[in-house]
């Protein structure tokens, strides 16, 4: 499936990021907890150059907590996004279920990564990131108010918006933005499954059975105690066809909507009804997620 998704604000956000880019002692990368890989935006890692980096994977409340902790461990001892080792990426989980750990962590973070520049007595931050993964939510857990407007799905950010924290730190929050051609179908379908498009640009069934296939293989008793069967459907279609029988999904003449039977599927994933769920480990990697050697 290819999206034709790339709102005018995304060009502008992108431009102003790379222009404030200089300025930053650190950048605040916020990842799906669920998809740390498919959300990581090679943008983000473009534009960021060697600026320190604090992985921020959240909404870790929705993701599984075990495939969380690996993902950390992983992303503690290697850049992923490039050939060597660096001490200059931090990676930490939070949720916004958990504010006061979340600002912690990130003070803890950023305090050891960012030295404040050119005579200032704090540090500058960016909070930039894939669009709906939680930035904005993020910026305000860090103020402890609303400064930017949070919402439910993608590009509710449009513009830069500003912000001085109470030990100093001066943060800007960005519009999520996207790259112009995600080469892997996999990463598209995962960022589609968990709310990086808007819906309008969806093929709902498409998305729902890539995710059905997901959950089939690896949480196939959250599939069962949710939807209330006995024994699994043998595939994503039958599963489609069985969340639509038993929701009462159903068009004129008994036949099944199967469209709707897709969406209660991505709204219970999306919404942590289903359970905590991961849709990538990171031993599914090769390639720049292979260990890399200590010489
Ligand atoms: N469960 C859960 N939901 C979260 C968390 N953080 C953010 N959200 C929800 O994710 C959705 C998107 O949050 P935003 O902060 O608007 O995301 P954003 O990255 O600023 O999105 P854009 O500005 O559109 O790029 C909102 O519905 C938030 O309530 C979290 O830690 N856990
Ligand atoms: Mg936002």
């Amino acid at each position: 499936m290819s999206i034709q998704w790339y709102p005018g604000h995304m060009t502008s956000a992108r431009r102003v990021i790379a222009e404030a880019m200089p300025t930053q002692d650190v950048v605040i990368e916020v990842l799906d907890a669920r998809m740390p890989h498919a959300s990581e935006n090679p943008l983000v890692t473009e534009l960021r150059g060697d600026k320190p980096c604090v992985k921020v994977l959240t909404k870790s409340d929705l993701a599984d907590p075990e495939v969380t902790a690996a993902w950390l461990v992983h992303l503690a001892r290697f850049d992923t996004t490039r050939e060597h080792a660096s001490g200059q990426v931090r990676a930490i989980a939070i949720t916004t279920d958990r504010a006061a750990d979340a600002r912690a962590q990130i003070a803890e973070a950023c305090g050891a990564l960012a030295k404040p520049t050119r005579g200032r007595k704090s540090a500058r931050a960016i909070i930039v990131g894939i669009p709906n993964v939680g930035k904005s939510t993020l910026i305000n857990t860090l103020a402890q108010r609303v400064v930017a407007k949070v919402g439910d799905e993608p590009a509710v950010t449009k513009s830069k918006q500003l912000v001085v924290l109470a030990n100093g730190m001066a943060l800007s929050d960005h519009p999520g933005i996207l790259w112009p051609k995600i080469e892997d179908d996999d990463d598209t379908m995962r960022l589609a499954f968990g709310g990086a498009f808007p819906d309008s640009a969806l093929d709902y069934e498409e998305v729902a059975l890539f995710g059905a296939a997901i959950l089939l293989a690896r949480y196939p008793e959250l599939l069962a105690k949710r939807y209330k069967l006995a024994t699994l459907p043998d595939g994503p279609e039958a599963l489609i066809s069985e969340i639509g029988r038993r929701r009462g999904c159903l068009r004129a003449g008994g036949v099944i909507d199967r469209h709707k039977a897709a969406d209660a599927l991505i709204h219970d994933f999306r919404t942590g009804t289903l359970g905590r769920i991961s849709l990538e480990r990171p031993e599914d990697f090769a390639g720049p997620y292979e260990p890399l050697s200590d010489d």
